[in-house]
């Protein structure tokens, strides 16, 4: 009732609008007047808006939260840049204004609390670049403080629930800056209680993808497939930063699995592709990789890794929530109905109850292997810790394609070898003109001729009528332990 007079006001409340868009410096106010202020902002929208719904206190708490972490993360952004910036290059009146800006950016960041330690390396990195006169007026008394009881504060788990962009730009640099101290310190930055709570949101999203997941892919969009990560967290951020752009809603990006083991980062890497999944799980898809099991993490690295983050006390229970986010992660991608991506490669065939082969089909599999059909591939139940030997599971994890035309068993423990002929079959048969899979590094190719040795980080190993094969493999100069010249980071664009 009270709302048909403020309806005729429209353009009051549209200056009210403008005057708290463009005229108020909130970083000044207390946390309940910015409240207040958010509350009065969100009537006022209402108004303009036609809008007749009662404005509640979870508007206002809604409001009130992603606009402070959308604040927050562009002034963080700031300081990221200003920590990369050669102040040499700067002039005296520049030199001060970067000083400003920065003081700027470090006061939002204080109001929400949130956890930024790497303000102390900037400040000495001032004191050196801008003189210590400068330093002086940037602390300013109580921001140093601030430094030191920021190294305690932790990443907080949205506090609406929901994952944000300017959330995941956060649990990227916060894990940039951890990664260049003690690991011991992990658990500081990255609480088990948030580990629990991003695992649990995207597990959720992928217990109910298929095995093999189709994508219909917009006409004006690209699609980034990457290979192998193996815990190198660094080189991930580079892709997103400086290669191929974050996902969005034209950026589709599948991953071909193996996040974790052997680089020393796993878990940084899995978490923000966990991240990513959660906020477009539409735009990021994640395959499992045979590295993804509990016989390859316990020898590989990761379980050692999280024993070094969260110590004898939490080192099993984040184990076993990673765990149970590995038996959820899908096996295979249709990409735009023409290309197919996965961690090992084709598959054989099973009769297993699911598919009900005769007793002559059974005595066939005994006697020779035959390729799989997807259809087979749909039924099969992946969500097992470890994948059975000589079982189409293993197979897709563990396969590698040969030269050689046939079927074979491979000469690891798991999955199978298989020719252009395979490759031929399993492309025509199911009208498909690309398979894109990983798991094979450069060391995995040592001594292969050139076409073939993953130098460049993928490889095209069959090209038959229906269409091609390629390796790829996303972890450059791997494995870190050999020089390997010439590797850079890799992933193939397909533009439809
Ligand atoms: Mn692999």
């Amino acid at each position: 009732m009270d709302l048909l007079p403020l309806i005729g006001d429209v353009d009051e409340f549209k200056e009210i609008m403008g005057i708290i868009n463009k005229e108020m410096d909130l970083v000044s106010l207390s946390d309940e007047n910015l409240r207040r202020v958010f509350m009065i902002f969100e009537i006022a929208g209402g108004v303009v808006n036609g809008r007749t719904k009662q404005v509640t206190e979870a508007d206002a708490e809604q409001l009130w939260c992603s606009s402070v972490d959308g604040v927050v993360a562009v002034a963080k952004q700031v300081i990221d840049y200003a920590c990369e910036m050669n102040f040499q290059d700067l002039d005296g009146l520049l030199k001060q204004a970067v000083v400003e800006i920065l003081r700027s950016a470090c006061n939002i960041v204080s109001k929400q609390r949130v956890f930024d330690s790497s303000l102390q390396g900037l400040l000495e990195e001032l004191q050196v670049e801008v003189g210590s006169t400068m330093r002086e007026r940037l602390v300013g008394g109580k921001l140093e403080n601030l430094t030191k009881e920021q190294d305690t504060l932790p990443l907080s788990w949205p506090r609406n629930g929901r994952i944000s962009l300017e959330w995941i730009q956060l649990l990227i640099s916060t894990f940039k800056w951890s990664s260049w101290k003690d690991p011991k310190e992990f658990q500081n930055v990255m609480p088990v209680t948030v580990v629990k709570k991003l695992i649990s949101a995207a597990s959720k999203i992928m217990r109910e993808e298929r095995n093999c997941v189709k994508l219909r892919v917009r006409e004006d969009s690209e699609v980034i497939v990457v290979g192998d990560i193996l815990g190198q967290f660094h080189d991930l951020v580079a892709l997103f930063e400086e290669n191929a752009g974050f996902p969005s809603d034209h950026r589709y990006f599948v991953f071909n699995g193996n996040y974790v083991d052997k680089g020393s980062w796993g878990l940084e890497v899995l978490l923000v592709l966990l991240a990513w999944k959660v906020l477009m799980p539409h735009r990021v898809y994640l395959l499992r990789g045979n590295h993804e099991t509990k016989n390859c993490t316990l020898a590989y690295g990761f379980w050692a890794e999280l024993c070094t983050k969260f110590g004898k006390k939490d080192c099993k229970l984040v184990f076993d929530k990673c765990l149970e986010c590995f038996r959820t992660l899908p096996l295979a991608t249709i990409i735009a109905q023409g290309v197919y991506t996965t961690h090992g490669g084709l598959f054989r065939r099973t009769c297993s109850a699911s598919t009900q082969c005769s007793t002559g089909e059974k005595r066939q599999k005994l006697d020779a292997l035959s390729l799989g059909s997807l259809k087979e591939f749909a039924k099969v139940n992946r969500f097992l810790e470890d994948v059975p030997e000589n079982d189409l599971l293993s197979d897709v994890l563990w396969s590698d394609p040969s030269s050689k035309a046939g079927l074979r068993e491979n000469t690891k423990k798991f999955g199978l070898l298989w020719g252009p002929d395979c490759t031929e079959e399993f492309l025509k048969e199911n009208h498909l003109k690309l398979i894109i899979r990983s798991h094979e590094g450069p060391d995995a190719r040592t001594g292969a001729d050139d076409a073939r040795n993953m130098l460049n980080g993928y490889s095209k190993d069959h090209d038959t009528v229906s269409g091609e094969l390629y390796t790829l493999f996303t972890a450059p100069n791997y494995p870190q332990v050999q020089i390997l010249l010439g590797c850079t980071m890799h992933s193939r664009r397909f533009i439809f």
